[in-house]
């Protein structure tokens, strides 16, 4: 039998899959392809000597990420990536990030504001700090007036340096804040729909989850504040998941 608790899980589980999909970066960590990445350009703009590679050497993920370098001062060795026109909104905040390691401080992710008839409107774009080891980063970024769509560059820029890029992201922070807050809801409503139909349940079980139906002070506190790591969230969704799925046994 298929009772409605399960039927919503199940719902519930297909809306987390397509959450997984907000992601607009193709191939964002370098695994597809052939002889190139798949959907990313290679190249540089301006001058100065430099490669940009695709290459296997110490990857964050899986077994490939991509190497830019400038060997001698000038513009911008890069991983281009440009998005199909109306795929993004103006005055909207979006969230980009990824992981890069840099011998210096040349290491740029850089995002270009594009018309509705490709036209330049302005570039968001920062240094990254050396770093030996893998190092995430993470901006929270507006887009210009008039923005239809972007174009995403990694670069080494300016400095001689050697950077690497892996396993980008960039996605719509208001869809993807709003999005996730429904799942939070649904989730939590899931639980207590289960802990009302379930009194026979283990008392434990049943304990745990009206605890965590009060909503956990670190939590209410990062919904407050906006968390932007989403710790918080992400641990209490998967301690919510969890009860859920016991419950609904
Ligand atoms: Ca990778």
């Amino acid at each position: 039998m298929v009772t409605p608790a399960a039927l919503s899980l199940s719902l519930l589980l297909g809306s987390l899959a397509a959450a997984q999909t907000t992601n607009m970066i193709r191939n964002p960590g370098f695994e597809e392809g052939a002889d190139q990445p798949a959907e990313w350009h290679l190249g540089m703009e301006g001058r100065g000597a430099g490669s940009a590679t695709w290459v296997t050497d110490n990857p964050r993920s899986g077994k490939r990420c991509v190497r830019l370098e400038l060997t001698e001062p000038g513009d911008y060795w890069m991983a281009q990536q440009r998005y199909a026109a109306g795929t993004a909104l103006p005055d909207h905040p979006y969230r980009v990030s990824g992981w890069y390691r840099s011998t210096t401080s040349a290491c740029h992710p850089c995002l270009y504001f594009l018309g509705r008839d490709g036209s330049f409107l302005g570039a968001w774009e920062t240094a990254l700090p050396a770093s030996e080891e893998w190092k995430p980063f993470d901006f929270v970024i507006q887009s210009k007036a008039g923005t239809y769509h972007f174009e995403l560059q990694l670069r080494v820029q300016s400095a001689p340096g050697v950077c690497w890029f892996d396993d980008m992201a960039l996605s719509s922070l208001r869809l993807e804040t709003i999005r996730d807050g429904i799942e939070d809801y649904e989730l939590l409503y899931l639980l207590d729909s289960l802990v009302e139909a379930k009194p026979n349940a283990d008392l434990g079980l049943l304990a745990q989850a009206r605890e965590v139906l009060k909503v956990r002070p670190a939590v209410s506190k990062s919904l407050r504040e906006f968390d932007r790591t989403g710790e918080a969230m992400e641990a209490e969704r998967a301690v919510i998941a969890a009860l859920i799925e016991k419950l609904a046994k």
